[in-house]
This record gives structure tokens, sequence and C-alpha cells, in this order.
């Protein structure tokens, strides 16, 4: 059944609903159904057609509003229900039958009492509405290292982000019905509904033990885009564990020298910190000169497995960018930008007065009209743009796209880098001693809170891996996966931490970042080459001035100092409480990170 010709006026379907050659799949479809009662049941084929019928419908209603097809061909503003702007953590659940399972670094609740829940939310949520069934792919298509998912909703915004952030359609649902076939586990099963936008019955609950996603009352982000956060990152981290993998929050780049040897760096930071700018770097003129390219795999997800050869490597789930629009410019992210000048949907940017998407940051000598509300501009009434405002975009318009984005091997990691906003303390870059180390500065990184999801912005938290938000399972067991990688055979990534974000006296910032972080990104290389120097300290292996190239980068003394020193008694405190962080994990956190903790404070200590 197509739903999208003649919407009104179709019967309420049949609880039978067939669209897929696999029963399994419509049975679940025909269940939410029976549970959601929508006036039409839609299956999505992730066509041009479909995706025009949609963005005519939408246009129609008022949830999509065309931008200027002069400066933004087939670009569209959506307008977010004002109380639903951003991830939602707290009310973010992870349902294992054990609560330990889920640690304390999960919101939990029974899987019987949030099903329960959810579906007193979900009973008759779709009446008079189309139910959008959405077959999806993370990964690519063909890669065995890809997973795929089902998601269903009633927001057509959804179905046309989903079009972009994944493989989504006829494809997806072929694979499905081949694997699932074989197996009970071929699809990850996304429950979705707006619902009444109504922030007091809103929740995200996850049932890694059964594969499914249930979220109602959002329609934004994280929270609706299932494949995304729900799925690639809680699930899939759940299920990495069992399977032998990692479900990452992670960029991956690639960077090539003037010879054309391309190395790989995945890197976690978290949200709002940069991910999507370093994913995209373009090199400072002089590297331009020389033939040094950055290519862009990946910006925010990164799904890593051993090879034959004991290397890991990475595809990106993902097949498009959610990026956040505020601070993107011809400074931070050129790239980004012509990315995102055609084919693009902006949520919760502001206006001008010819319709062009506008942001705090922006540069472009535009001024905003009207904010992100709908009103006529007034900055004493805050910003043009929400904070969280973003842009939807296919991967394949951004310059510096990698085809290895597309192969389903995947690309061999030479470096992990971990890092965070860190105003103090943390230097411009060390080295881990092993992989173990790596994974203690993994589990110890902290950083300071973004506007990404709702709540405080600016207090320093603990995140390990980035995944304070997005790990489906304890942080105990997931440290003990990441340190049972290093078995026999391995060949594994070195490990770096990076901190752009360190400050001076003056309150300023004092290394200058975006393009200037492949200086940084060349040391590494070098160091898993073995040909750039560093002095051992007991946080790591640190660069001295002279081990990077700083041709060009003017840095005062200051700025030498705190971004290339090591501060011992700042660092005996900081391992005082990371010592204490590990040890609110009881006694599932693996002794071999707090023995790693303990070794270096006592390092620090002499
Ligand atoms: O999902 C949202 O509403 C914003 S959060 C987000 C979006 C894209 C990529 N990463 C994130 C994040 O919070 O890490
Ligand atoms: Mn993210």
């Amino acid at each position: 059944m197509n739903a999208l010709s003649s919407e009104a006026s179709k019967p309420a379907p049949s609880t039978s609903v067939a669209g897929s050659r696999l029963a399994a799949l419509n049975a679940w479809v025909a269940e939410v159904a029976g549970l959601t009662t929508p006036a039409a049941v839609h299956w999505c084929d992730g066509s041009d057609e479909e995706n025009a019928a949609l963005v005519a419908q939408m246009q129609a209603d008022g949830t999509l509003l065309p931008l200027n097809p002069a400066t933004h061909p087939g670009s569209w503003l959506h307008r977010s229900d004002p109380d639903d702007v951003a991830r939602v953590e707290h009310l973010t659940f992870v349902c294992t039958s054990r609560e330990e399972d889920a640690g304390p670094n999960n919101h939990w609740l029974a899987p019987a009492e949030a099903h329960a829940r959810m579906d007193a939310l979900f009973k008759g949520c779709m009446t008079g509405r189309t139910m959008y069934v959405i077959p999806y792919c993370m990964g690519p298509i063909d890669s065995p290292l890809s997973r795929c998912g089902v998601e269903i909703t009633d927001s057509p915004y959804v179905v046309a982000n989903m079009r972009l952030m994944t493989r989504m359609g006829a494809p997806a649902l072929a694979r499905i019905e081949r694997e699932g076939v074989e197996r009970a586990d071929a699809f990850v099963k996304g429950l979705h509904s707006i619902g009444e936008l109504d922030p007091a019955r809103r929740f995200i609950m996850h049932f890694p033990e059964e594969l499914a996603i249930k979220s109602y009352g959002s329609g934004y982000g994280g929270n609706a885009l299932l494949g995304k956060k729900c799925h690639a990152l809680r699930i899939a981290s759940y299920q990495a564990r069992h399977e032998g993998w990692l479900a990452e929050h992670m960029l991956i780049v690639g960077i090539e020298n003037p010879s054309g040897e391309t190395h790989y760096v995945a890197a976690a930071f978290p949200s709002a910190c940069g991910k999507t700018n370093l994913a995209m770097l373009i090199p400072p003129e002089g590297y331009q000169r020389e033939g040094w390219k950055v290519w862009t795999v990946g910006d925010d997800i990164c799904w890593m497995r051993p090879g034959a050869d004991g290397r890991l490597y990475a595809i990106n789930p993902e097949a498009g960018y959610f990026g956040v629009a505020p601070g993107t410019s011809a400074k931070s992210n050129p790239n980004a930008l012509a990315t995102i000048n055609a084919n693009a949907i902006f949520t919760n940017v502001g206006l001008t007065a010819d319709n062009q998407p506008w942001w705090e940051g922006l540069d472009n000598g535009e001024r905003p009209a009207t904010d992100w509300r709908g009103n006529p501009y007034d900055p004493d009434k805050g910003p043009a743009a929400h904070p969280n405002a973003r842009f939807t975009v296919s991967a394949k318009q951004c310059p510096s796209w990698s085809p290895m984005a597309e192969d389903p091997q995947g690309v061999p990691i030479s470096a992990i880098v971990f890092g965070g906003r860190r105003a103090s303390l943390v230097p411009l870059v060390f080295e881990a001693r092993d992989w173990t180390h790596g994974v203690l500065v993994g589990a110890a990184m902290g950083s300071e809170t973004t506007a990404a999801a709702t709540g405080a912005v600016g207090v320093m938290r603990r995140d390990p891996m980035a995944m304070k938000p997005f790990c489906g399972y304890n942080f105990a067991d997931y440290f003990s996966h990441w340190l049972s990688f290093d078995g026999a055979g391995a060949a594994l990534p070195k490990v770096f931490h990076v901190n752009w974000f360190r400050k001076g006296d003056d309150g300023r910032f004092l290394w200058p970042g975006f393009g200037d972080n492949l200086r940084v990104l060349e040391w590494m290389i070098g160091r898993v080459k073995g040909d750039a120097g560093a002095v051992e300290t007991p946080i790591g292996h640190l660069p001295t001035p002279a081990d990077l190239n700083l041709d060009g980068v003017a840095l005062t003394d200051e700025a030498r100092g705190k971004l290339f020193g090591f501060e011992r008694s700042g660092w005996q405190a900081e391992f005082a409480s990371i010592g204490e962080y590990l040890d609110g994990y009881g006694p599932r956190m693996p002794q071999a990170l707090k023995d790693e903790q303990s070794r270096i404070a006592a390092l620090l200590a002499d």
C-alpha cells in the first residue's frame, strides 16, 4: 500500500499488511500497526519519487519551508517544537534484564516495565497519521561489517532525514530479507512516534537483548533518527561486545602524505567538540603545496573489527552528516559549507531576509531577519539559530569525501585519538605507552559539556571514549572488552590524547586549531612509523615543540609551555580523581585498568 498519494481518505489498514517477503518483519509491522492504529502504512523504498512526494507533502503542511533556490537549491528549513531541540539523556534508558548489565553509566528500567510504559504511550498514537516503515542499512550495503534495521515512525521528517543519513529503502530491505531467512537478529526493530511532543511524555528506551528501540515524544535528531545514536551506538555497542568488534563515537579521517601513503585515524571527542571539523580538515597552505590531502570517511560513528592481519578495520555506518550548524564557517570548516550548499535539510537555524539559512559564527556577511522559532530576529531575545541547530546532508556531497567510505572491508586504522575540552592541565597531545594505557586514557577522558544535549553547558564531566551518553552496557564491561583486543596476533593502532581547547591566563585558546590540527596528526603518523620524537613522562610520550612542524604558527612562550608541558601536581590530582571514578564502577572494573591507574599515580608521586 502506498499512502503518499491519497492520504486523507485512507481506511485503517488491516493488521496483516504485507510489504516484505520476510514473515518476521511483516508480523512485527502488523503488530505495531495493531497497537498504534495508523490511517495508512507506507513501506519506504528510498526512491527519488517517494522523497519528492514526501517533501511536497511536508511543504504543503509547513513541516518544511523552502530555502532560497538560487543560493541553496533543493534545501529546506525545518523548525522543531521549541521544547524539542536536543537529545534528552535523562529520559534515555537501557533496559537489560539485570540492572548491573546496564551499569551506573545508564538509566535503567526492567524490560517488562519499560515495554508496558512505552506501549501505553504508543497505543493509538498514530490514529489519523501515516505509519512509515523504513528499512535501512548501517554501513555499505555489501559489507560484512554492516548491520540493518527497520524504523517505524509517524514522522515524514524522520523519513527524509533517514534517507540522507543511512542506506535506506529497497536495497536495505533486500539484505534484511536475505539475512532474515537465516538469522533472527537480521534487523534491529526501532519504533518511533512523535506522540504529542510533550516533554512529560517523552522516553527513549533501548532493549539491547532484544535488539529493539522504542522512542516516543520527540522528533529531534538522536531521539528520532533511530539508526544513529540508538542503533549505531547503544544497540551496536552491546552487539559488538558479543561479536568481538567495537561500535564507537568516532570520526574516521584519512591523511595522505606527499608520497601518496594514506593513514586512517579514528578519533573520539564528546558531542559538539569538533569531530566534523577534524574529519573535513583542510591542510594549511604549506602542507597543501607539499601535496598533503585529507579524506573524510566519517564524522561521528565508527565500527571497527580486527582483520586477518590483526589490524583494526573501520567502516562509517552512516551515509550522511547531522552536523552542528552554529560555528560552521569558512574558517572552521569550508568543506562542510561546500557540502551543505545544496540538497540539505536545516533544522532550527535562522533565516536571512532572502531565505538563506543563517547561524551564529557563519561570518558570510549576511544578517539574520528571522530566528529559529520563526520570529523576527531580536538579539536581545537570544541567538538567531538554536545552539544545537543542525544540517542533514548526504556525505557524498563533501569535497573531501573518501571513496573508501564505500569499501566493504573498511579502512585500516593506524591511530586512535581521544580528546575533550579541557581549559587547563591537559597538553596539546600525548601518546599512550601501550594499548592498556590507551584504554585508560580513553576511560579517563573528561570534557566540558556542550549544547548537544539538554542540561548545563561548560561543566567538566568524565566522558569515557566520548561514549557516556551512548554505551549500551556497563562501562566496566566495556573497558574489559576494549582490553580484550590486545591478544596474540593483534597489530593494534597507537593511542593518543589531544586537547585543542587549552586556554591561556587571559581565557583565550592557545592553539589555532582547525587546519593546523594536521600538524598534530602528522606527528602521530610519524610516531606510528617510528620517525617522530617525543619525551617520556608519567602520563605518556609528549612531543617537544621541535617535534612538530610549527612553520608559520606563532606561539607565545605561555602557549609553548602549556601546550607542550607536563604539570606534575595537577596530574597528581587528576589521577586521584580518575582512581575515584574507576572505583565508582565497583568490582566489575577490570583489575588491569586499576593497576594501570596505580602504576601512573605511583610514577606521578615520585
Ligand atoms: O541528536 C541530536 O539532537 C544532537 S546530538 C548529535 C548529533 C549528531 C552527531 N552527534 C551528536 C552527539 O550528541 O554526539
Ligand atoms: Mn556525536
